[in-house]
């Protein structure tokens, strides 16, 4: 089947190299020409537990080198979604699936606003990006995937078609039909670690062993948690703990924020400690713990320019 992977990053990276290597052909669609021409040539070298290996894919930066893609994976971060989305709408015809795989919620809604038809997807896989081209996977995380709105029956079959796919490249994935809790629950999670990490210099497993941090980490949960509740969303009976154990199963990973944050990028924190800030608001709940994790990356953000 042809795929289209766009965006370049650690997860992105990833998608590509395990849907490739499962037999498919798959596209991964840059912004930056030299990164894309880099890729094509010398494929994606996957740092696994067993070894290293070079897969090879398509890479372009010219979306209309692809034609109509039937399945694509939105891998950019939340803040690009919408701009990639709009790049890849020459691509979808009336079979199409896009699978956003973002951090955060924030950008749904212009997803939805954009897209006919996309389903969002929560991965617990962890990749890391060591230079362009090549990624380190980290774990084997669930993913899941699911609409956030009802569809009929021929976009749950696509959807169904989807994970039979993942699967079969070695991606762990469910359907699931409470995909927004599932979205929910991982930024809970990620308003936990990922700015910690990054204001740490750590890798998550170390928050554990940090007890200032692991304070921090355990009230900006609570934080989360009580703002997902006031959402409406249902939400697991120990966040806390869901979150510790998140550490632990990934302690040696860097977060992508802290990854972002090495690499003087723009990071997720708008999306996701932000994000809980502003739907506080809206219920008059107190978060300052999610507040300064958010000034704090800011501020660290300030200083890339
Ligand atoms: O999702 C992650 C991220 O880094 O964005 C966690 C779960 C924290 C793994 O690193």
């Amino acid at each position: 089947m042809k795929i289209c992977v766009a965006g370049p990053g650690a997860l992105g990276s990833l998608f590509a190299a395990l849907l490739a290597n499962a037999g498919h052909e798959v596209w991964l669609l840059d912004h930056r020409v030299e990164r894309a021409r880099f890729v094509a040539s010398q494929g994606i070298i996957l740092h696994e537990a067993q070894g290293q290996r070079v897969v090879s894919v398509r890479a372009t930066a010219d979306p209309a080198q692809l034609g109509l893609i039937k399945l694509i994976f939105l891998c950019v971060k939340s803040a690009a979604a919408a701009g990639a989305v709009r790049r890849l709408l020459p691509l979808l015809g009336p079979d199409s699936l896009v699978v956003a795989l973002q951090n955060g919620i924030a950008h749904h809604r212009l997803l939805a606003e954009i897209l006919p038809l996309w389903a969002l997807g929560v991965t617990a896989q962890g990749a890391t990006m060591l230079a362009p081209g090549v990624v380190r996977h980290g774990g084997c995380g669930p993913t899941s995937v699911g609409f956030l709105s009802e569809v009929g029956a021929s976009a749950q079959r696509r959807l169904q078609e989807t994970v039979e796919l993942m699967n079969s490249a070695g991606i762990a994935t469910t359907s699931r039909s409470d995909i927004l809790a599932v979205a929910w629950h991982k930024l809970i999670v990620n308003a936990g670690i990922n700015a910690l990490t990054a204001l740490e210099n750590c890798a998550n497993g170390d928050l554990l062993v940090r007890p200032a941090a692991l304070a921090s980490l355990k009230e900006a949960v609570q934080e989360a948690a009580q703002v997902a509740k006031a959402s409406g969303v249902q939400i697991a009976p120990d966040p806390v703990g869901m979150t510790i154990e998140v550490c632990r199963n990934t302690a040696a990973n860097i977060s992508s924020m802290l990854q972002d944050v090495r690499r003087r990028r723009q990071t997720e924190v708008e999306a996701i400690n932000g994000m809980i800030v502003r739907q506080a608001a809206l219920f008059g709940i107190q978060v300052p713990v999610n507040q300064a994790l958010l000034t704090g990356v800011q501020t660290l953000e300030a200083k890339f320019t």
